[in-house]
């Protein structure tokens, strides 16, 4: 009789913090066979992912040192900050993955840390929301100066959504990260204002939703690829629309939000912008003259 092929075991992880979006990341570890602990300051969001199979920990201690991977996934780099540092030792090591929403320098700032007290780190940005963990089109970027440390988790990370490596700068994938974001709050900033007027006229979001939707995704479509060509050749001439009209058309909409009695706080910051462009010479280039405007001399 031939001797039945064992599974390879799936490696052991923790996931500290079980907000949104950790009890997502931990359920989906739990889904993909690895055995799981889990600890959250609130112990009793512990709950569900126990009925589940995971292992809660009293401490957060005991759980960094149940695995050789920790995922930790809190509100902000100074939640993290201040519950790892008294666990440093704990922590010594083993790998440290941060997927918590910050910026580059505080990404740097905890790798800097880490390698103090011999923690291997490696920093993360998620490109989904909860629902969409373990789903196609979810992402998470990473990076870190060990990257041989990020290929040998990266079976366990794949468990959570699609990985994405983008360098040894420890702060890049927050960089990464909010540029990303950043378009999306730009879109959500531009729906919101639609809605809010549209709306001053009793006109149902409903019934407006498909036309911004189409016009949203037809014009990044066009946009996004657009805007990237004309940075990386230095050709910011245009047959579409240029800085000079749309500096000119502005003042029709920051004018219609106040006689349709909505702010216009999210678009005001936008006419200066223009200004500046036709004042320095850009009023035939298009709008992908902009990115080059925002940078601070
Ligand atoms: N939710 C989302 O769609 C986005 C998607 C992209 C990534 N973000 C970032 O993920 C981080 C966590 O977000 P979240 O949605 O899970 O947030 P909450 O549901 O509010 O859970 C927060 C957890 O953080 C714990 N926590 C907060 N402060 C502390 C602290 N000082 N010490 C220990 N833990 C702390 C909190 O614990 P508790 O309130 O339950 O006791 C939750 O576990 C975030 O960076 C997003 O930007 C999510």
């Amino acid at each position: 009789m031939s001797a039945r092929p064992t599974q390879p075991a799936q490696s052991p992880v923790t996931v500290l913090g079980l907000g949104l979006m950790g009890t997502a990341l931990a359920s989906a570890l739990l889904k993909a066979g690895h055995p799981t602990t889990v600890w959250n300051r609130t112990a009793a969001k512990t709950g569900p992912l126990a009925a589940q199979g995971a292992t809660p920990a009293d401490t957060a201690r005991d759980a960094v040192t149940a695995s050789p991977l920790t995922i930790v996934c809190l509100t902000t780099n100074e939640n993290v900050r201040a519950l790892l540092a008294p666990e440093a030792t704990a922590l010594a090591g083993r790998t440290l993955v941060n997927l918590t929403n910050g910026s580059p320098s505080q990404a740097r700032e905890l790798a800097q840390w880490a390698a103090e007290h011999g923690i291997t780190y490696i920093d993360g940005g998620i490109m989904a929301v909860p629902q969409m963990i373990a789903t196609p089109g979810a992402y998470i970027l990473y990076s870190g100066t060990d990257e041989a440390a990020y290929e040998t988790h990266r079976p366990t990370l794949r468990a959570l959504a699609d990985t994405r490596w983008v360098g040894k700068d420890p702060g890049l994938a927050a960089l990464y990260d909010l540029s990303l974001l950043t378009g999306m709050y730009g879109m959500v900033m531009g729906v919101a204002q639609a809605y809010a007027l549209i709306g001053t006229e009793g006109i149902a979001a409903r019934e407006f939703a498909p036309l911004l939707g189409d016009f949203v995704v037809a014009m990044t479509q066009s946009l996004v690829p657009g805007t990237a060509e004309a940075l990386d050749t230095g050709q910011h001439l245009t047959d579409v629309s240029s800085l000079a009209v749309n500096q000119a058309a502005l003042p029709n909409f920051l004018s219609a939000y106040a006689e349709q009695g909505i702010s216009g706080a999210l678009f005001e910051p936008l006419q200066a912008v223009l200004d500046r462009a036709i004042a320095e010479g850009y009023a035939a280039d298009g709008l992908s003259r902009l990115p080059e405007l925002l940078k601070q001399s």
